[in-house]
C-alpha cells in the first residue's frame, strides 16, 4: 500500500534548492508522487514502504545536502 510522509526539509533558499531535492526524491524507485515546497519547507512523497523506506528517502534528501526530519 501506498504511504504519504511529509518531511520538513532544513536548508533551502531557492527554488533551484528545492527543484534539486524534488527532482532527487522523483527519482527514486518506489516513489509515486514527491512535491516540494519552498514557502513551507516541506516535502510530500507518495511511496511504497515495501520498495523503499523513510530512511531511505531521507537519505537521499541528505545527499543533495539538505536536512529531512519527519513531520508525519
Ligand atoms: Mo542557489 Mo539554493 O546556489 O542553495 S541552489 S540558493
Amino acid at each position: 500500500s501506498i504511504q504519504v510522509c511529509r518531511i520538513r526539509i532544513n536548508g533551502m533558499t531557492c527554488t533551484s534548492c528545492s527543484s534539486t531535492v524534488e527532482k532527487a526524491l522523483q527519482a527514486i524507485h518506489g516513489v509515486q508522487i514527491a512535491q516540494v515546497a519552498l514557502a513551507t519547507e516541506e516535502a510530500q512523497v507518495q511511496h511504497d514502504p515495501n520498495i523503499v523506506s523513510y530512511n531511505q528517502l531521507l537519505e537521499v534528501i541528505e545527499d543533495t545536502g539538505f536536512e529531512g526530519v519527519l513531520i508525519s
